[in-house]
């Protein structure tokens, strides 16, 4: 198979084996950033279609998920790092409880990282708790919830009454990503009922702009 069609087959058959030298190979051709978009994360999607249509079992799933971040991590250090731009701001950075969902967020961290934000990326399955302790223990700017599953949704809207009722929506502007959201659900919906900023992110690089 050519570079990039092994590439994304790794992905989407979990295959580990040789990966680290096709990421050298495409990046002699490529950056980091374009790999990532166009190659790896085409992969992932075929693997969502395949786990949503019942043609692949939840196991494959893991080790996919697991060669795309193999396959980050060894891209990481060659993603284009903005120099002298550091204390642009502070982001607190969670998947929502109970979603495991995490290549995303994280990817996001890296992009967000690189260009002179400090992330503090609290992890996955976050309560609403613990990320508002986090942004009060590290001064946030923005707080950012990341979640794939439908549930996530509800979820997200719940964290944002909680910030209402706890008086915090003012200080806490809020960016919201992930698969199973829609744009008009987050700035027609969750808009109305936060009584701060709430703005969604198609992609890490939205995230980045806002
Ligand atoms: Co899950 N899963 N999964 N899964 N999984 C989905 C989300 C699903 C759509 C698959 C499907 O059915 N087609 C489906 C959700 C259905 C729904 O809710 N309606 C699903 C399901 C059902 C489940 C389980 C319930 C399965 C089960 O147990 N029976 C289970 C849930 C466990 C839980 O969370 N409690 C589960 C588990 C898993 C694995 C553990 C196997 C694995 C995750 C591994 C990991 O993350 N460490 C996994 C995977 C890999 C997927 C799919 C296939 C791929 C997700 C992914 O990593 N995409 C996914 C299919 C899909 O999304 N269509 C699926 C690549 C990633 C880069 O994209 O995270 O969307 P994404 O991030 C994007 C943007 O959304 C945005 O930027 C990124 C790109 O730049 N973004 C942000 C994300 N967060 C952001 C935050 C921002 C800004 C932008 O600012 C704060």
């Amino acid at each position: 198979l050519p570079l990039n069609e092994r590439l994304e087959r790794r992905i989407i058959d979990g295959e580990r084996a040789g990966l680290e030298e096709d990421l050298d190979e495409a990046l002699r051709e490529r950056s980091a950033l374009v790999i990532i978009n166009d190659t790896l994360l085409a992969g992932m999607k075929v693997v969502g279609e395949l786990f949503g249509s019942g043609q692949m079992q939840l196991p494959f799933v893991l080790q996919s998920a697991e060669v795309m971040k193999s396959a980050v991590a060894h891209l990481e250090p060659h993603i284009e790092k903005v120099e002298g731009e550091d204390g642009k701001g502070t982001i607190v950075l969670a998947t929502v409880k109970g979603d495991v969902h995490d290549i995303g967020k994280n990817l996001v961290d890296i992009i967000l990282s690189n260009n002179g934000y400090n992330v503090v990326n609290i992890g996955i399955k976050q309560p609403v708790a613990a990320i508002l302790e986090a942004a009060e223990e590290h001064r946030a700017d923005v707080i950012g919830m990341s979640g794939l599953l439908v549930k996530s949704t509800v979820i997200m809207k719940e964290n944002l009454q909680e910030l209402n009722t706890r008086g915090l929506a003012a200080g806490y502007p809020v960016i919201l990503g992930g698969a199973a959201l829609t744009r008009a659900y987050v700035e027609e919906d969750l808009y109305d009922i936060y009584a701060g900023e709430v703005r969604y992110a198609r992609d890490a690089f939205e995230g980045l702009r806002l």
